[in-house]
């Protein structure tokens, strides 16, 4: 049986940045093994995605098609959806290869999954969430399926979803096959992003109000062995060049010590390797910090998403106000590049807590100021997604109609503090033009 994965359009135009696409790769490798005929394309890296996908049908001749669907829409305050362009995806792969079953999947078909099969009638079956165990059953019996691991099927006008699966044991992990789809392509095209990323873990503990990634891997943290992280780190760069690798993990740093070790192994192995992931603030020391940068670590990611402790509660950070300023101190004495996100205008916001987060802002960037090595402030207001309390509250609090279509980018933004993102932004552009012209205090 011949499948192609195709992992449709990511992004709004050719200049954002790209990201290696390791699910199917993953997929499409354990299927190889298998003894499946596999091909990949990405519609993310050539300047013609829907005349690729044409000649790739054309040429690979696929029995079914596996479409991921990675971003429901670009976030970032953005109104744009990449919605669109998936359902125009599954319709040219219906019309050029009639015969062909087409599967969805991926992190955005797994939040919206009966929403997606009836906006996309030409899509056969999905798969919700990871997909190594259940897509190989899936492919077994296409005709009539069993019951099996996030597998969505039609019913009626809408969709049967089995339970997904969370627990893939990381032991078992089958790396992504990179001689089906070269890493080498995704070189250099990343102004910011490493393009390559690599797992460490799956699963996400924490119950941050507005996060999917416990509906997307489950809340149990699942671990890879170290040394098979820092086989692949170490095979991709002597192997394909490759220097710099995001790990992909809702958090980094937790469990405690897992990163520790993967850096002791990189520094015991003497790679010279650069690396970014996002870290919690309260399990990040003077120590760790300096072990991190020792082993490549080129940028700290945080999310604090909250800018006063009132913002962090309501989003059930379980994190302080002194947790942030402590990891922001200790970061801003480093080599190193820090950048934080943060969420604006987040329930129960207030004139007060409006001018807290604007001091806050104030004092990171005190902090920063010596070494400049504050990469950017991200501030975003919340996108509102399905399954998280950030939903309940929005519906609750008359944010969002009762019946408000989640699919299409909707936000947390309500008045009358719905400009305060622009307040925050015109400080941080402030600060950080004054940081590096160097003309004396900012307003
Ligand atoms: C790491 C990460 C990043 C890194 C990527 C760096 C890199 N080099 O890889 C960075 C920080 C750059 C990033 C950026 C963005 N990201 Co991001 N990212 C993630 C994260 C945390 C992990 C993704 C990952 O690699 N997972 C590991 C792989 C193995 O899993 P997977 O791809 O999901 O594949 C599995 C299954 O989905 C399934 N599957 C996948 N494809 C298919 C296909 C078929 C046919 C089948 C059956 C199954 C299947 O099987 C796979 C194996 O089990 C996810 C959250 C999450 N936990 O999923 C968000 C996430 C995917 N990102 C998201 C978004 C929106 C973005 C951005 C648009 C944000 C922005 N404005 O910058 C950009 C887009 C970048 C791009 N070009 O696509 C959203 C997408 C959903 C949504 N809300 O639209 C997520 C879910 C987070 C969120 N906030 O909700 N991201």
């Amino acid at each position: 049986m011949r499948v192609l994965f195709i992992q449709t359009l990511s992004v709004e135009g050719a200049s954002q940045e790209r990201v290696y696409p390791i699910g199917i790769v993953i997929l499409a490798g354990s299927l190889q093994d298998r003894g499946y005929t596999v091909d990949i394309l990405d519609m993310n890296t050539g300047t013609d995605p829907f005349g690729a996908v044409k000649s790739k049908l054309l040429s690979f001749k696929p029995d079914v098609v596996g479409l991921s669907l990675r971003n429901i829409d670009p976030l970032g305050n953005k109104t744009s959806s990449l919605v669109p362009p998936f359902l125009v995806t599954a319709r040219l792969v219906a019309a050029v290869m009639p015969e062909s079953w087409i599967i969805a999947g991926g992190a955005a078909f797994s939040l919206f999954p009966e929403r997606l099969m009836r906006e996309v009638p030409e899509l056969h079956y999905g798969i919700v969430g990871e997909a190594e165990d259940s897509l190989p059953l899936l492919l077994a019996s296409l005709e009539n399926p069993p019951s099996i691991r996030g597998l969505c099927r039609r019913n009626g006008a809408g969709a049967k979803i089995d339970a997904p699966s969370q627990g893939l044991d990381m032991g078992d992990y089958v790396r992504p096959n990179r001689n089906l789809l070269d890493p080498s392509l995704y070189s250099g095209i990343n102004a910011y992003v490493p393009a390559i990323g690599i797992e460490t873990k799956r699963g996400c503990p924490f119950h941050c109000a507005y996060c999917v990634y416990p509906v997307l891997q489950g809340r149990r943290l699942r671990c890879r062995p170290l040394r098979d992280v820092v086989d692949e780190m170490e095979s991709l760069n002597k192997e394909y060049g490759i220097e710099r690798f995001h790990f992909t993990d809702p958090i980094i740093n937790y469990p405690a010590n897992h990163l520790e070790e993967i850096c002791a192994e990189i520094i015991r192995r003497k790679l010279k390797l650069k690396w970014d992931g996002f870290m919690r603030e309260d399990n990040f020391d003077e120590k760790n910090a300096a072990l991190f940068e020792k082993a490549g670590c080129e940028c700290f990611s945080f999310s604090p998403d909250g800018l006063c402790q009132e913002a962090l509660d309501v989003l059930d950070k379980r994190l302080a106000e002194g947790d942030i300023l402590r990891a922001s101190e200790i970061a801003a004495k480093t080599d190193v590049l820090t950048v934080y996100h943060f969420m604006v205008n987040v329930p129960g916001e207030t004139e007060k807590t409006c001018d807290k987060g604007l001091r806050f802002l104030e004092r990171i960037y005190d902090q920063h100021g010596n070494k400049k090595n504050l990469g950017t402030v991200v501030l975003n207001n919340i996108r509102i997604l399905p399954g998280t309390r950030m939903e309940a509250l929005a519906r609750g609090g008359g944010v969002i109609r009762p019946d408000t279509d989640l699919l299409y980018p909707t936000y947390y933004n309500p008045q009358p503090f719905d400009a305060f993102r622009y307040r925050l932004e015109a400080l941080h552009l402030s600060r950080n033009v004054f940081m590096w012209q160097e003309v004396g205090a900012a307003v």
